[in-house]
């Protein structure tokens, strides 16, 4: 769209491929993160430069989650659909993050995309990009920036009311279970990460209000390997653990293995009470099972909720600056049908075959 310098770029590339001797492939500037571009057809799409160009930052690919978002963010962001993406994978780092970003606003990309690894040290990489006048849109997870202006929206999930909608339903469960004694297992996402840090922040609150015992905290770093790794030297420290809160789908997944190779039982009728975050489809599925008992959700579909925003900004509209979106609470069972927080009730729905063949993630 925007003042393209495509000639210019070009006549680079060309001179480099003269003077190395070597071509062919789409060459990536990012340092340490891995770039792909979207690739040109060549044939039907014509209006070449009518393309939307957008620059991604993705975290990387550490979950189920994150491939479902990526997956979503590619298939929205096609030529097909008026796109070309500049898809950046910083490896779960920040510092690769701004080289991408910095590599986007070289190529004078039209858009960026920022899912921020953690909250804080973007001031300055986002003030570049001010400056350059590429507006940059958060999603996923937030940024926390002196000046909001750096950024024009954030699109994702409530953290914290995902973490509060966990906890109430604990709570509930507990109650009417009757089970009295809380020794909770608290597996953390990447310490910094909005996720992290909304869900951490939940639970902490809940414990301290119902007098629950968090035993062992620790970050598994939204990883199965580190859930599991995490778990199994939590098991060796404590012998009371009964609940374990594990921030996302792929850390329960590790610490359920790692509860099973100690000769320990998940679910409703076993020694510990399992609860994450996500649903995604392995994770809805042992929710339906109840290894899972206690599942809410995280939906990582933002492709199109991103282009919303892209195609308002370009029809000059004002966008809204935060844009929570819906999500359920899942459980195993109906002993909690729904739980209330300021004042607003939430339905718990019980996962059944039904659901989880509904699931798209
Ligand atoms: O819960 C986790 C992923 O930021 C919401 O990151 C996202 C989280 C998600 O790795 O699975």
């Amino acid at each position: 769209m925007k003042r393209k310098i495509v000639s210019a770029l070009l006549c680079v590339s060309m001179i480099a491929v003269m003077l190395t001797g070597c071509g062919g492939g789409s060459s990536s500037s990012s340092e340490g993160g891995d770039t792909e571009q979207s690739e040109e057809s060549g044939d039907g799409d014509s209006s070449d430069g009518e393309l939307i160009t957008v620059g991604f930052a993705q975290v990387g690919a550490e979950s189920d989650w994150r491939t479902a978002n990526s997956e979503s963010m590619k298939e929205t962001f096609s030529e097909a659909n008026g796109y070309e993406l500049i898809f950046d994978d910083a490896q779960q780092k920040q510092e690769n993050q701004i080289t991408a970003i910095r590599n986007f606003i070289q190529q004078e990309v039209d858009y960026i995309v920022l899912a921020p690894v953690t909250e804080t040290g973007w001031d300055t990489v986002l003030q570049e990009a001010k400056d350059a006048d590429i507006p940059v849109i958060t999603v996923d997870r937030m940024v926390d920036v002196s000046d909001d202006s750096l950024f024009v929206s954030y699109v994702g999930g409530n953290f914290k009311l995902e973490g509060d909608k966990a906890c109430e339903w604990l709570k509930a469960y507990a109650d009417a279970k009757n089970i009295s004694e809380l020794n909770i297992a608290h597996i953390q996402g990447t310490i910094g990460a909005s996720a992290q840090i909304g869900r951490t922040e939940g639970l902490e609150e809940a414990a301290k209000k119902y007098g629950w015992n968090i035993v062992a905290q620790q970050t598994g770093e939204f990883t199965q390997a580190k859930g599991q790794e995490v778990m199994e030297s939590m098991l060796k420290q404590h012998d009371n653990i009964n609940v374990v809160y594990c921030e996302n789908d792929n850390e329960a997944f590790g610490a359920i293995d790692a509860i099973k190779a100690a000769g320990k039982t998940v679910g409703p009728d076993g020694d510990i009470l399992v609860l994450s975050f996500d649903t995604v489809k392995a994770g809805i599925e042992m929710t339906m099972s109840g290894e899972i008992i206690c599942n809410t959700e995280c939906n990582p579909l933002h492709g199109p909720r991103v282009a919303e925003l892209i195609q308002k900004l370009e029809a000059g509209e004002e966008l809204e600056k935060i844009a929570y979106i819906d999500e359920g609470i899942f459980a195993y069972g109906s002993d909690v049908a729904s739980v209330t927080i300021d004042g607003t009730e939430y339905e718990v729905t019980e996962v059944t075959q039904e659901v989880v063949d509904g699931r798209k993630y």
